[in-house]
């Protein structure tokens, strides 16, 4: 089933060099780039962005980090888009991610975990709204 998603690399990810690394997994894994941008985001941008997110300990800090920097947002297109990238990218916890997963393979953090990818059809929808 043909399915899109969205991945935004961190401001930690294009901080650290791996705009590249990231793309060429996805693009080898089969993924069409549907779109491509990259962007500052917001305050308002990140509260919406982080909804769901809001009233938890950590949503503050999650805020911050997402506006520090530039990050590169995607839509990606293929077979089960949403699960398959979501197991490429691994546990929210970089240090308890799987190593082959992005998060596994370039992070330790959890706020600074790289890599944000939808979780679903109308999380996609939503994001890719605020973004595109
Ligand atoms: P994921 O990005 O794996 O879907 P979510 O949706 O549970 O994870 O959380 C959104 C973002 O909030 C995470 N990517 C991470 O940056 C941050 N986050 C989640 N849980 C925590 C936590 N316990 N402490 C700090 N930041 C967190």
């Amino acid at each position: 089933m043909i399915e899109q998603t969205l991945i935004v690399i961190k401001p930690d990810g294009v901080k650290r060099g791996l705009i590249g690394e990231i793309i060429t997994r996805f693009e080898k894994r089969g993924f069409k780039i549907k779109a491509l941008k990259m962007l500052n985001f917001s305050k308002e941008m990140a509260e919406e962005f982080y909804s769901p997110h809001k009233g938890k300990a950590f949503f503050n800090e999650l805020i911050a980090f997402i506006t520090s920097g530039p990050v590169v947002a995607m839509i990606l297109e293929g077979n089960y888009a949403l699960s398959v990238v979501r197991s490429m990218i691994g546990s929210t916890k970089s240090y308890e991610a799987l190593s082959g997963t992005i998060r596994g393979d370039y992070g330790l953090g959890i706020t600074d975990n790289v890599i944000h990818a939808s979780d679903s059809k109308e999380s996609f929808e939503r994001e890719a709204k605020i973004i595109f």
